[in-house]
């Protein structure tokens, strides 16, 4: 008797949603970094056990937007939890209920979602912070469970896999039992590209960069790829090329080995930069780059 659910993960940006998706998956299907606003589009992990397969949505973290990306961002957030069984609300351990959650948990209860909560990043802070944490939200909401874990290193992970069994009923499975993402490798790649951007990048560039693949070429053993960066500035550009070179090289030298990693063979990769002038404001470029509104 098969059963399924669809669960979103939610919360404000840099909480460790991604993070969290990945370690669930023990692969990694979404990037990770240390800025907030990372993840664009919604992320689907599919979770397959036995006969229970539960597919988990990462979504961009909540905030308010300024970009028509930004836009885009929150309504794709919005939409996941206007489609799914159930929620996990991402956060951290502070005293109050902060004014996004707040907003989110208003929203989980105009959609009468049921959620768990995750207190994240446990491994990074003391109990007795945790403990007001649980006390602040146990006003708020009636969560089906409350979960302090730690998405890096995995600890109480198990703890939320178990707790989301309750959302499951019978029916059948959407995804097939051998995959664990329906993102396409292409559009992979070029987010892993991002995410060695985002990493080595400082503030304000990081925001305005997009990852395109214009060529992709299979022979025999090797994968031929050509990917465009945008950025928004021409001073953005020299940066991200760095001296002789040497930024982007390095950039190219870490995506490669993740793309390696994941298409398991080798991998030409060749990066080039380019401008474009407030692309997040502009419809016609995010749709471009593959931030198209689903009306
Ligand atoms: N110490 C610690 N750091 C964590 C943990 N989980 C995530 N992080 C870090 O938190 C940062 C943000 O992680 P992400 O997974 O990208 O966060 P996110 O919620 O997906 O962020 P957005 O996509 O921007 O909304 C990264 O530097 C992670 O390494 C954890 O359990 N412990
Ligand atoms: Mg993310």
């Amino acid at each position: 008797m098969k059963k399924t659910a669809f669960i979103a993960i939610v919360g404000r940006p840099n909480v460790g949603k991604s993070t969290l998706l990945n370690t669930i998956l023990g692969e990694k299907v979404a990037i990770v970094s240390k800025k907030p606003q990372t993840t664009r589009n919604r992320i689907t992990g599919i979770y397959t056990e036995g006969e229970e397969q539960t597919v988990f949505l990462d979504t961009p973290g909540i905030h308010k937007p300024r970009t028509r990306l930004g836009d885009f961002m929150m309504k794709t957030a919005s939409d996941t939890l206007g489609g799914v069984d159930a929620a996990i609300l991402v956060t951290e351990a502070r005293e109050e209920v902060g004014d996004i959650e707040a907003k989110i948990i208003s929203r989980l209860r105009s959609e009468g979602l049921p959620a768990v909560l995750v207190i994240n990043k446990v491994d990074a802070v003391r109990s007795a912070n945790i403990a007001k944490t649980i006390a602040a939200y146990a006003e708020a909401f009636d969560f089906d469970a409350v979960i302090p874990l730690s998405a890096k290193s995995g600890k109480g992970v198990d703890i939320l896999l178990s707790e989301c069994k309750r959302y499951l009923y019978e029916g059948d499975w959407f995804f097939s039992d051998d995959i664990v993402t329906d993102q396409p490798e292409k559009q992979i790649a070029a987010e892993i590209i991002r995410e060695k951007l985002l990493r080595s990048l400082d503030e304000e560039i990081p925001h305005g960069i997009a990852v395109t693949i214009e060529e992709w070429t299979e022979k025999k053993d090797l994968v031929s790829i050509r990917a465009e960066i945008y950025c928004e500035k021409a001073s953005h550009k020299g940066i991200i090329i760095g001296k002789g070179g040497a930024g982007i090289k390095r950039i190219g030298s870490k995506a490669r080995e993740d793309i390696e990693r994941m298409l398991d063979t080798r991998v030409f990769l060749d990066l080039y930069v380019r401008v474009k002038e407030n692309w997040r404001d502009s419809e016609f470029n995010i749709n471009d780059f593959g931030f198209k509104k689903e009306e």
